[in-house]
């Protein structure tokens, strides 16, 4: 059984076997969350993700998929980045978004990790509104059969918390 608990908070101090990064295709930095993680984690992190690119993801990680690297300087063994959908009005790609929480918890389960810390992918720069996006994550983790015990839902604000506190039974 995956315990779900929720904390108001920022990702980068989480003592946890894992934290997911909604990162981008390049998996090169950016903002939000990933900017976060690169800042606190320090270069050992963009040194790993260099070498991704250099190997297995030529073109980059694909949307809804997963991978780990070291977790660098912070209080984590690993970060596993993810690559949520931009959000968009004409077409629906939660199944996307669904999938960077499944594929997250399979390459952290795989790992070994026992706890792992999520933001609200895609939930920011992305686009994604807020309420739809603690419903697709809360559910999606629900519904996955994964060896992880805690998923650790790490929200920024105030807003993010209430969002997915909404979801819980
Ligand atoms: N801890 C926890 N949550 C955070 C933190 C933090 N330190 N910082 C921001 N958030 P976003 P996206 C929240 O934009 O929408 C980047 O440039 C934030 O308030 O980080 O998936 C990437 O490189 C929001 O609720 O990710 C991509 O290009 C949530 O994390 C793009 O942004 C996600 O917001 C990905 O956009």
């Amino acid at each position: 059984m995956t315990v779900i608990t929720l904390v108001q908070g920022d990702i980068t101090e989480q003592h946890v076997d894992a934290i997911v990064n909604a990162a981008n295709s390049s998996l090169l930095g950016g903002g939000g969350v990933d900017g976060a993680i690169h800042r606190a984690g320090g270069p050992e992190i963009l040194a790993a993700c260099r070498a991704l690119r250099a190997s297995h993801y030529g073109k980059g990680l694909p949307t809804g998929r997963a991978v780990a690297t070291t977790a660098g300087r912070l209080p984590a063994r690993w970060v596993v980045h993810t690559v949520g959908p931009v959000f968009s009005q004409e077409e629906d790609r939660s199944e996307l978004l669904a999938s960077c929480y499944r594929e997250s918890l399979r390459v952290a389960a795989e790992l070994g990790a026992r706890t792992v810390a999520f933001p609200a992918v895609s939930a920011g720069i992305f686009g994604w509104p807020m309420d739809d996006a603690a419903r697709t994550a809360v559910e999606t983790v629900r519904q996955t059969d994964t060896a992880v015990e805690e998923v650790r839902f790490v929200l920024f604000d105030e807003r993010a918390y209430a969002a997915f506190t909404a979801q819980m039974p």
